[in-house]
């Protein structure tokens, strides 16, 4: 029987309609995606434990955009981690999590009204619950690129998730979230420096997290301060966060994508930016060089200032702007 690499239509819920490479066995369809390593879309109905059921039918249009029909969900988080696999492969040059040229598996509708994503580095393996009253998935793709990037974390740096290599670990796993989704440039679905802007996931429309103020959800640290590394993790990644925002884009108000920023340096400073892509190689030379388990707030910053010496060397504009980047946020 014929067997092969497809290219089928996903209707999702957050990004509109988008190709989704499938695999063709036969007279079914499945939602295998053999040029990225095979990762595969799951279907956990429900269940909180198992595999679930490998997602399989006769047409290869998967979901009609709706909540309602189980395969929407599904082709948010098959189009995740696609775009997850290229932007990794096309901006850094990584096959795959651990640099195998593996791909992982994703599993959606994990349990009832679950509020939560999780990568888990045990079955190296991507779950989505489906939000508060099962009506928001978190699938949208800087959750999927977020979560997948703990997964480079664990393989890499191996940062530890407490204290301020926890808060390291989580604006990693922001910056490059939000890579993912400026890399897919989806129209529906803009790249934002907001983090969970389409989950509704405080019941009110707002995102989760804003790198350009972080302090603006009501509890991420604008700044580094000696009290940071006692903050929740996802709190204490402001500072990161905040770094990286300046870093690429600068202080003061800018509008990207329709979206409008301001963003405070806590000496009054001026920062300039060198563009998103720099500040992303950055990170990632730094994150897979010269950060480690324990690495905290100084030693993100000596991290960040040899890669942008390896990269643009120590007198450039680039090293420069890491410097200022990071005395605006109060690390020295
Ligand atoms: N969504 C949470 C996070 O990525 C779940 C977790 O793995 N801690 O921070
Ligand atoms: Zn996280
Ligand atoms: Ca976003």
């Amino acid at each position: 029987q014929y067997q092969g690499i497809e290219t089928g239509v996903g209707n999702t819920q957050y990004s509109g309609k988008v190709d989704l490479t499938t695999a063709q066995s036969g007279s079914s369809y499945s939602l295998t995606d053999a040029s990225r390593g095979g990762h595969k879309t799951y279907n956990l109905d429900h269940a909180t434990s198992g595999t679930g059921t490998l997602f399989s039918q006769s047409s290869d249009t998967w979901g009609d955009g709706k909540v309602s029909n189980a395969a929407t969900a599904a082709a948010d988080a098959a189009y995740g981690a696609q775009e997850t696999w290229d932007f990794y492969k096309k901006t850094f040059g990584r096959s795959g999590i651990k640099n195998d040229g593996v791909g992982a598996y994703s599993r959606v509708h994990y349990g009832n009204s679950y509020v939560n994503a999780f990568w888990d580095d045990s079955c190296f393996c991507m779950t989505y619950g489906d939000g508060e009253g099962n009506a928001d998935p978190l699938t949208a793709l800087d959750v999927a690129g977020h979560e997948m990037s703990h997964g480079v974390t664990a393989n890499t740096a191996g940062l530890e998730y407490s204290g301020e290599s926890g808060g390291l670990n989580e604006a990693t796993s922001d910056i490059f979230g939000t890579g993912v989704e400026f890399y897919a440039n989806n129209s529906t679905d803009v790249g934002d420096y907001l983090i969970g802007e389409k989950i509704n996931i405080n019941g009110d429309g707002k995102p989760l997290r804003y790198m350009d103020k972080p302090s603006k959800d009501g509890g991420s640290a604008d700044y580094w301060s000696s009290s940071v590394g006692g903050l929740d993790v996802h709190y204490s990644s402001g500072v990161a966060n905040h770094f990286f925002y300046l870093l690429s884009e600068g202080s003061g108000a800018k509008t990207i994508n329709g979206v409008s920023y301001d963003s405070p340096t806590k000496d009054g400073s001026k920062v300039t930016g060198i563009g998103r892509d720099k500040a992303l190689q950055i990170w990632y030379k730094a994150l897979t060089t010269y950060f480690t388990s324990t690495t905290d707030y100084k030693g993100a910053r000596t991290g960040t200032l040899k890669a942008a010496s390896d990269l643009y060397g120590a007198s450039s504009t680039e090293y420069k702007a890491v410097e200022a980047a990071w005395s605006a946020v109060n690390v020295s």
